[in-house]
């Protein structure tokens, strides 16, 4: 992107979804670094404008003390929220690549239910596709794939202008969605109706987390809140599911039974639910030997980016092992971005975003002409960043037009072969693992957080942390069907495992460790390609580093 220009400028605002003033845009293409300077203000502005002004301009030029990309509203009270956890020294491949942790060795039991461990069911394996194995480069024994039968979701368009209706709006749907997956669980009721109850009775009902609390007596004091009012509800620490509380993030939709106070003004939980994936879900399959390989965060103009084992990757994709990969699903971050976070420059080896899905699209290329591909954005390319996130738009569709890749949106569900494939990039993850505790979510085995986004059945519960939300009149970001697979990526972690039938991977990424996880002792797990059967759902990993 060059930002040289006031039109430019103007163009690159529209396209992130403001409209500006013209002193603003002005002030922005007079910047010493314009991309910069358009970055941090689009940081800083307060979610609720709609039209940036040159103070906003201003102050974010002149606020360089806030951690940028952390998109929190300016008068939200923890702008800069909870650093990513220390996911521990040990740099082994999370999921098993390694061959360190045998699949079976795996234990995804998930975190409500003691003692059932899922596990791969079913035969997954580790491989490792050397450069010059599997007859690479015999492209004349490769048979022609089929391929084709992709369906994607209508794209949404975007309703919200950003006024405090259409949060409500977003709120209200996400409510009655997941309500609606746990009212036949409980006989509920509104809290209004609640306050009018006599004491002792039982209770139930269905709200929102609107606040978690620890008394002075170490219990928990939950707050919960639906349509009709909010209702406090106390958690005894030596309960059995005390342990939940834990799980909890704000604005999340669950379900508690109890008995009410004496006074009738508090609730005593006896049992909590989550909006869950049933355990009877039993996963679609395809109808005949077909795979799809899972990557993410590709980051291409990064000096990180693993260009040569790409290049390996889509090598292997033209021998007859590969015949029956018909499909690539890309979950997001195709390129490095610009200005996504602080000093990400110094590591730009193509500086321009545009050149950057250039080169993209070039290595796209490496891909055998005859597969179907599939891309959701990623917090570093060029849509919005609040989600859901848009599908790339026409200009970036025609510089990456190389495979007439199917585009979605982010988070978007994508039938392949009959099997639903929820993609989700999983900048929530984040903040899921920040917030949870190591036994429920880490980094490296980050499958685990993505359990607990499925068992809330929404991909990004909290809002007003690192995870920017659109207000929209739906709730797009809700798990409303079950899907047969969860893909996402972002964490740069691989990992893999089954929660209640729903095969659930994270593919890792194909960028070097970068600076900013040195600095946090992050190992990113670069250049493996997860290989799904989507006939069986079985999984193989392929090493291309
Ligand atoms: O994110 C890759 C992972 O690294 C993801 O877990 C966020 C984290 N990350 C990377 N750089 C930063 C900075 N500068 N601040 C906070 N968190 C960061 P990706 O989206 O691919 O950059
Ligand atoms: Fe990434
Ligand atoms: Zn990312």
């Amino acid at each position: 992107m060059s930002l040289e220009t006031p039109v430019r400028v103007a163009n690159e605002l529209a396209r992130r979804g403001y409209n500006a003033d013209p002193e603003a845009v002005t002030l922005i293409a007079g910047a010493t670094d314009p991309a910069a300077a358009l970055e941090r203000t689009l940081e800083t502005v307060p979610e609720e404008a709609v039209v940036l002004t040159a103070d906003h301009v201003t102050s974010a030029i002149e606020t360089r003390s806030r951690t940028p990309g952390s998109g929190v509203p300016a008068d939200a009270p923890d702008p800069d929220g909870p650093p990513p956890e220390d996911p521990g020294t040990d740099p082994s491949v999370s999921g098993g690549t390694d061959g360190r942790k045998s699949p079976d060795s795996e234990v995804n039991s998930p975190v409500e239910t003691k003692g059932v461990a899922g596990g791969i069911e079913g035969g997954s394996s580790v491989a490792t596709a050397g450069s010059t194995s599997d007859g690479q480069g015999d492209q004349a024994a490769r048979g022609e794939r089929g391929g084709g039968d992709v369906e994607l979701p209508e794209e949404f368009s975007s309703t919200g202008v950003g006024e405090y209706e259409d949060f409500v709006a977003v709120f209200r749907d996400r409510y009655e969605k997941l309500s609606k997956l746990l009212r036949s669980r409980v006989n509920h009721r509104p809290t209004r109706a609640l306050d009018a109850m006599a004491g002792n009775s039982e209770a139930a009902l269905v709200g929102m987390v609107s606040d978690i609390r620890s008394t002075a007596g170490g219990h928990w004091l939950v707050e919960l809140e639906d349509t009709t009012g909010t209702f406090p509800c106390l958690v005894m620490k030596d309960r059995e599911f005390a342990g939940l509380v834990d799980e909890l993030l704000l604005d999340e939709v669950i379900a508690v039974e109890g008995n009410l106070a004496d006074d009738g003004n508090i609730l005593f939980v006896d049992a909590m639910h989550f909006p869950e994936i049933p355990r009877t879900n039993s996963p679609s399959t395809a109808d005949r030997e077909v795979a799809a390989a899972l990557v993410s965060d590709v980051h291409v103009g990064s000096q990180e980016f693993t260009a040569d084992a790409w290049e390996r990757f889509a090598d292997w994709l033209h021998t007859p092992a590969a015949d029956h990969v018909e499909y690539l699903l890309i979950a997001g971050d195709m390129v490095e971005g610009v200005g996504v976070y602080p000093d990400q420059d110094e590591e730009l080896d193509i500086v321009d975003i545009y050149e950057q899905y250039e080169r993209f699209s070039e290595h796209l290329k490496s891909v055998p002409g005859d597969m179907e591909v599939v891309m959701i954005p990623g917090n570093h390319d060029a849509v919005r960043l609040a989600e859901p996130q848009p599908a790339f738009d026409e200009e970036l569709r025609d510089i990456m037009s190389a495979h007439d890749a199917r585009i979605g949106a982010n988070p978007a569900t994508v039938t392949v072969e009959g099997v639903d494939v929820l993609m989700y990039h999983g900048v929530s993850l984040d903040e899921v693992i920040a917030e949870l505790p190591d036994e429920k979510a880490t980094y490296d085995e980050p499958h685990r957080p993505m359990y607990q986004l499925l068992r809330k059945r929404h991909v990004a519960p909290q809002f007003g942390g690192k995870t920017r939300l659109a207000p929209e009149e739906e709730d797009h970001l809700v798990i409303e069907d079950v899907p047969d697979v969860f893909h996402a990526g972002h964490v740069h972690k691989l990992g893999w495992g089954k929660y209640h039938g729903v095969l659930t991977i994270n593919s890792g990424c194909w960028q070097e460790q970068t600076a900013f996880q040195a600095s946090m002792n992050i190992q990113p797990d670069r250049a493996h390609a997860p290989i799904v059967r989507l006939d069986t759902l079985d999984l193989t990993v392929r090493d291309f580093r």
